[in-house]
């Protein structure tokens, strides 16, 4: 053997040593035990905003709200009928004070249907209050009271919970900049993260309240079933991030079996005051209703709801993701709806979890509309000078009916 062949031989000898030397032994995204995803922001699908069209060659027009219908209830589907604006110019030109956001969102609940929300809520038409009749209870017409929109839908990445919530939370922050009340309709509840940030951004991080109606905490960690941002964790995500404290969050509702000892405790040390349907059975409605009204008096001047509709008794919503039997009733929900959007700084109040693909029988998406409505209602009153949430309509009731 020459020795030129000698040197060849060695070489490929050393290849199979080279190729193992060369191995890259940083866990592979594909590794049965160390994988992860992380999110590709180099995407060029990345932002959700970069796909919208070009409005380059729309027609001019003045801003402010416009009516897509002819006649009322043909045209165009809105919430509740109400005009479109769809840019905050829109909402300044028009002195908004309630801007509605659809955000059609159900990956975090991890069944289909709750993107079909909003829509069912703008097809909900009849469910009273369309025309502007004074509600009978308090004898305000909100759709009188107050100028409403209807702002469209966010768009939403329909693969990604996590790259939706930078367009919900600018969307929010945009009619929150304008000074109108943002009021959005999912979508599941992955949204209340962008929501309450968004407007937090305008009015300030622990500057905003938060009463929280649900039959679960959603307040699981970053490792929940190894996601960052689903149903189950917008709370968490809240408050490790400082937009709210702890001692300014108030939950409703909660029951069956979530959270836990250890969420409780979470709570705990974070100075939540939270309100079971355990202490409202023992208690009652009334009293845990007064306690509610007067927390939501005692923390900072702005106050945001978020209305997950399972904390109603699934005889009331069962079209829902995660349904739980032995909740509240509509006649004790909308009196502490409206109590404290009469009586609070309202700054954003969300509707989540509404799946109208488990509703046959139309119950839900009816309730929820009006649950809608009776926040409406209390913005309308604190309009007109109304300060007391439990203010009745002398009409219906004081004048009618003699004193027990
Ligand atoms: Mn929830």
């Amino acid at each position: 053997m020459t020795s030129t062949k000698k040197l060849f031989v060695l070489l490929c000898a050393l290849i199979p040593i080279w190729i193992v030397i060369g191995q890259d032994f940083t866990p592979s995204i594909f590794d049965r035990n160390n994988g992860s995803i992380p999110l590709n922001s180099n995407d060029p699908t990345y932002d959700v905003w970069s796909q919208l069209r070009d409005p380059a060659n729309d027609p001019d027009r003045e801003p402010g709200p416009f009516y897509p219908g002819r006649l009322r209830n043909s045209g165009v589907q809105t919430f509740f009928g109400l005009p479109i604006a769809i840019n905050p110019e829109d909402l300044t030109a028009g002195d908004v004070d309630v801007a509605i956001l659809g955000a059609p969102l159900d990956m975090g609940v991890g069944m289909r249907g709750a993107a079909f929300g909003p829509d069912a809520i703008r097809e909900s038409l009849g469910v009273g209050g369309g025309g502007g009749l004074p509600h009978m209870h308090t004898g305000v017409s909100w759709k009188r009271e107050l100028k409403a929109v209807d702002y469209g839908n966010s768009p939403i990445d329909r693969f990604s919970v996590e790259r939706s919530m930078p367009p919900v939370r600018e969307l929010v922050r945009e009619i929150a900049s304008t000074g109108a009340i943002p009021i959005v309709i999912g979508g599941d509840h992955s949204l209340e993260y962008p929501d309450v940030a968004g407007v937090a951004d305008i009015y300030g991080k622990e500057n905003v309240g938060v009463i929280h109606f649900d039959a679960h905490y959603d307040a699981a960690s970053e490792g929940y079933s190894g996601h960052l941002i689903s149903h189950a964790q917008p709370v968490f995500r809240l408050i490790e991030e400082g937009h709210v404290l702890g001692q300014n969050y108030i939950q409703v509702g909660l029951r069956g079996y979530w959270p836990g000892e250890e969420g409780f405790e979470w709570m705990r040390e974070n100075n939540f005051r939270y309100h079971t349907m355990v202490e409202i059975e023992r208690d009652g409605w009334d009293v845990v209703t007064e306690r509610i009204l007067a927390e939501a008096n005692d923390g900072p001047e702005h106050l945001y709801i978020s209305l997950d509709i399972d904390v109603l008794d699934p005889a009331y919503a069962a079209g829902t993701g995660t349904p739980e039997p032995g909740g509240l009733t509509t006649r004790e929900l909308y009196p502490l709806i409206r109590g404290l959007c009469t009586e609070n700084n309202l700054v954003g109040f969300e509707l989540v979890e509404v799946n109208p693909l488990v509703d046959p029988g139309y119950t839900t998406v009816m309730n929820a509309n009006r649950a809608v409505q009776e926040c409406l209602t209390g913005i309308a009153m604190r309009k007109t000078g109304i300060t007391d949430g439990a203010y009745l309509n002398p009409l219906t009731v004081e004048d009618a009916v003699p004193d027990p």
